[in-house]
């Protein structure tokens, strides 16, 4: 399998442990982003990365010390020491848009010629908004996308078949119990219609609920995606993440699937924190030139943690 796309060589990377057995490895100093990143911060997690100019910015979930989930922007050399803003982001509105209650698990997207940023926003409830930025200062906000309740919005890098595609995770208004992805489609990123079930929670690792993880990633082969995974214990929800493979032209339509996890919450920073067991990730930089893959994930929803594997040994969990 090869990633189509970008070569990004100077992105975080740290081979496989020897002897190591895994699909996708820890970065050995986890985290890289400890819960008291900003002055005002109780945690820091589930956040967004992309190269840009050269370094890499990113959205960070950065819930404050009053417990309000906000997104605030930030910029790195090098992908693992981050300056974040202090300030969360202040969106300028459309006519009409109200301004978000709050704002949690960004994802970032390049589309055409901008950052799109897509999150779960509060507006009645969580549904998916969706704004921009060129310059990861001024952000956009351009609308509501879908109806409350609704998680998990992740956009494809591109048009396809002339179309704008998403994927989203309907919901309740609480820590839902069920939860199956689907796909939205639209020609102007503000009116969604012609959706699609993409699938739904089969192994025992993922029973409770899954939902989309990174941006696609856009290989040979298919769509590869990330996604969460939630298994209900006797002690509550476990957050995994696995991968499968979208159709290339029909991405509703799913190829190829892990049957096992590649990460469960295993470490300390991932089983202990204000919601112990969870593995959350929101972000990938891939390299087309080496086929290494960087995931960046929240870890139990305090911290934010990075991750690798590479293009080829996902394609054989997938059995490809
Ligand atoms: C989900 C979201 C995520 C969080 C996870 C585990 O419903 O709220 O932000 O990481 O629960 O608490």
């Amino acid at each position: 399998m090869k990633i189509v796309g970008p070569a990004v060589p100077n992105m975080p990377w740290q081979e496989r442990p020897s002897g190591g057995r895994d699909v996708v490895w820890r970065h050995s100093a986890n985290p890289v982003i400890r819960r008291d990143a900003t002055p005002t911060s109780n945690s820091v997690f589930n956040s967004a990365v992309v190269p840009f100019e050269g370094g890499f910015a990113g959205v960070f979930r950065c819930d404050d010390q009053r417990r309000e989930m906000r997104l605030h922007s930030g910029k790195s050399d090098d992908g693992l020491t981050w300056r974040i803003e202090p300030e969360p982001i202040h969106w300028k509105l459309p006519a009409g848009v109200e301004p978000p209650d709050y704002g949690y698990d960004p994802r970032v997207c390049w589309i055409d010629d901008r950052y799109y940023v897509t999150w779960c926003n509060g507006y009645h409830g969580p549904t998916i908004g969706l704004g921009w930025t060129l310059d990861f200062k001024e952000f956009h906000m351009v609308e509501n996308v879908l109806l409350p309740f609704n998680r998990n919005g992740v956009l494809f890098p591109r048009k396809i078949g002339g179309r704008y595609m998403m994927l989203s995770r309907p919901s309740d208004n609480g820590h839902t119990p069920f939860g199956e992805i689907f796909l939205s489609q639209s020609e102007d990123l503000v009116t969604w219609g012609r959706h699609r079930w993409v699938m739904k929670p089969e192994q025992p690792w993922e029973s409770t609920k899954i939902g989309a993880g990174p941006v696609p990633i856009l290989t040979d082969q298919g769509w590869l995606l990330f996604y969460h995974g939630v298994l209900t214990s006797c002690n509550g929800f476990v957050y995994h993440w696995g991968a499968c493979l979208l159709d290339l032209e029909e991405p509703w339509r799913v190829i190829a699937r892990c049957p096992s996890y590649l990460m469960s919450p295993q470490m300390p920073y991932e089983q202990i924190g204000d919601v112990p067991n969870v593995t959350f990730p929101c972000a990938a930089l891939a390299d087309s030139s080496t086929g290494r893959i960087a995931v960046y994930y929240g870890g139990a929803d305090t911290v934010t943690c990075l991750a690798y594997t590479t293009v080829d040994a996902v394609a054989s969990a997938l059995g490809r």
